[in-house]
């Protein structure tokens, strides 16, 4: 009997999703080197770990597809996008790019549906609520740029910003972990 128990469809789609993890990772680590070299060393710092998070997600996906005895296919990844313009740009960036991923997601988790391939729809929605989380935590620090002047932000305000985000946690929380009193 055959051990791969992915679909073509399936084991190729899951190989395209580790590259975009994969590429995400180069995305984050691009705007940190760029943000470094700006003297953003505290949004530098949040970047950094984030390419990191993304690898991560970029390995399990990995051994999900070992594990399903299908074939992983390490590809090329492709260049990361332009840097960004200035710190506002930036988090506008972040934000496309996490809403465009997950909207990959999704695609994996229809095409697992259409399948009635439930390991793989219920693997995927480890990732559905990632996506939920980290599309939170891009959109509530543009907010913060946005609030403080988006493109106009003062260079007081950078400063205070780029001290402040080093220490914000990497992942916002989720809404089925909030209750009345911690809200
Ligand atoms: Fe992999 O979560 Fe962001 O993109």
């Amino acid at each position: 009997m055959n051990t791969n128990r992915l679909s073509k469809t399936i084991a190729a789609a899951l190989n395209a999703q580790m590259t975009n993890e994969a590429h995400a990772s180069q995305i984050y680590l691009s705007y940190a080197a760029w943000a470094d070299s700006k003297g953003f060393a505290g949004i530098a710092n949040f970047l950094f770990r984030h390419a990191q998070e993304e690898r991560n997600h970029m390995q399990k996906i990995l051994e999900y597809i070992l594990k399903r005895g299908a074939q992983a296919e390490i590809a090329a990844i492709a260049p990361p996008h332009a840097n960004p313009t200035s710190v506002n740009n930036c988090f506008e960036k972040i934000f496309e790019h996490e809403v465009a991923n997950t909207k990959a997601i999704y695609k994996i988790v229809k095409i697992s549906f259409d399948e009635e391939d439930w390991a793989t729809w219920n693997f995927m929605q480890w990732f559905v609520k990632e996506q939920v989380e980290e599309e939170t935590l891009a959109m509530n620090l543009w907010n913060k740029m946005k609030i403080a002047g988006g493109e106009k932000v003062s260079s007081d305000t950078l400063y205070s910003f780029d001290r402040d985000i080093e220490k914000t946690p990497d992942e916002a929380k989720a809404a089925q972990d909030v209750t009345t009193d911690k809200p």
